[in-house]
């Protein structure tokens, strides 16, 4: 394929920050390894995430100076209800500060102790805002999932079988509600059919169990959608976007991601009682429920991002860069996960650096290598998130992929930027075998990835 020209034109424009291979040796021993430990100045070009990273367009920019900043009721919020009945068909909704707020409130009201949530895969904030209530999150991925090289359209899928079994063994109210994460992130950004969505609510039904979407991704997953399910190709993005919705029961949501903005999130449940208790729970640790931990003008940002995002032209050239960089990946040898996917393009670091172990964490040792490379910074997401203990054999249980995502923040770099970064891999997995593995030296019970320190093994 070709690159597909930016379909938008730079307004204002930011500096990037060039530094020698000396300089980045120094800064990553300074962080421990930890590329969440580096300062942003030290990077080149910032691919560790793509949520809140984005550019706002010139019209968010100008609705924030609307920002109606009144402590109950402000305008600004019923801005964004307008937007959020149009986008999702929600009209019961609080905003918050962020996406894992919004699952701490469903979580803290609806899940308890002993219980299990079914998602097709959970991220590593939902993962930790369960366990920390001491329910279990159990990932349900289909087995083309765990195969980086194996082509489907819709890996990020739910396992119906594996569902069925386990509402089947579970005791009565062990299952307080199931969750489908579109795209599924850690599988690499994969979308969820609607056809795997009706079909896990229909499941669902016939066990009492509400269906939640942690839709963070939610219009790059309708674009697949839209490009790939047979009932639904070419049918219009806000049309697929309501059928998914239609499907459940409520949803979690991260503005910072498909919301287009640098900050928020939403929480909608369809549930009348439970959405009285999401507001009464909310005053006391997000915010009034008008505002929800957000200024007007973050809400503003958010409302005009909402639509903005459903855009075939935004998406198409979204969805086209992290394509066109992993066919350029592919072609040349480098193992990179297949097919693209909506948010990022993800290394597989297992089938890269053969010679690393998985004790000694290859997508960490591959992330920092392309950073001292480079200069460009991407994200382990393998071991290191969530290989764990077992408690009660003492074994390190792994997790199925180690990879390093390459996120794309939306809007931000262009396709010579990104075309830039794909060769920098190139050269790096020529020199792979010069790669070393890593020994962590500290770390946090909870979510250790983002504070732990490494040496070299
Ligand atoms: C991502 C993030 C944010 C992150 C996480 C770990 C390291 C670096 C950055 C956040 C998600 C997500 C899904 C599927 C809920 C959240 C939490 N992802 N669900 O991918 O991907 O949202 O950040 O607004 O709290 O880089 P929040």
């Amino acid at each position: 394929m070709k690159p597909i020209p930016e379909p938008f034109r730079i307004k204002m424009v930011e500096a990037l920050r060039p530094s020698t291979r000396e300089e980045r040796v120094r800064w990553l021993e300074e962080a421990g390894y930890n590329l969440f430990n580096l300062r942003a100045a030290q990077v080149y070009i910032d691919l560790l995430t793509d949520s809140g990273t984005g550019a706002m367009s010139d019209r968010q920019w100008s609705a924030m100076l609307r920002g109606d900043e009144s402590y109950a009721g402000a305008e600004s919020f019923y801005r964004l209800a307008e937007a959020v009945e149009e986008v999702f068909g929600f009209t019961q909704f609080v905003p918050t500060h962020q996406g894992r707020a919004a699952e701490a409130l469903l979580f803290g009201i609806m899940v308890r102790a002993g219980q299990s949530v079914p998602n097709n895969w959970h991220f590593d904030t939902t993962r930790a805002n369960l366990e920390t209530i001491g329910a279990s999150a159990v990932d349900l991925p289909i087995p083309e999932a765990r195969d980086t090289a194996r082509d489907h359209p819709f890996k990020g899928n739910i396992d119906l079988a594996r569902l069925e079994q386990l509402l089947e063994q579970a005791r009565p109210g062990q299952v307080p509600l199931a969750l489908l994460t579109v795209t599924s992130n850690g599988v690499g950004g994969q979308p969820v059919s609607l056809d795997n969505i009706a079909q896990t609510r229909a499941l669902l039904a016939r066990y009492g169990v509400p269906l939640f979407l942690d839709a963070c991704r939610f219009a790059e997953n309708a674009w697949f959608i839209h490009q790939r399910e047979p009932d639904w190709s070419g049918k219009p993005v806000p049309e697929i976007v309501h059928a998914m919705f239609s499907l459940v029961d409520g949803f979690t949501f991260s503005a910072k991601k498909d919301g287009l903005a640098n900050i928020g999130g939403l929480l909608g449940v369809r549930d009348k009682a439970v959405f009285e208790r999401v507001k009464q729970r909310m005053v006391v640790i997000e915010g009034f429920p008008t505002y929800g931990g957000l200024s007007g003008r973050d809400l503003e940002a958010m409302a005009r991002g909402l639509r903005e995002v459903l855009d075939p032209a935004y998406l198409a050239h979204r969805v086209g860069q992290v394509c066109w960089m992993v066919e350029q990946l592919d072609q040349a040898g480098v193992p990179v996960l297949k097919p693209a996917g909506g948010h990022g393009v993800f290394l597989d670091a297992r089938r890269f650096l053969p010679h690393i172990p998985q004790a000694q964490f290859p997508g960490q040792a591959l992330a920092t290598a392309l950073f001292v490379e480079t200069g460009v910074r991407g994200c382990e997401i393998g071991s290191v998130m969530f290989a764990k203990r077992d408690e009660l054999t003492g074994e390190m249980r792994y997790p199925d992929l180690d990879l390093v995502r390459l996120a794309i923040p939306r809007r931000m770099y262009t396709n010579t930027q990104l075309a830039w970064v794909a060769d920098g891999i190139v050269e790096l997995y020529a020199q792979r075998e010069r790669i070393r593995g890593m020994r962590i030296v500290e770390q946090a019970p909870v979510l250790r990835h983002f504070t732990a320190r490494f040496v070299p093994a």
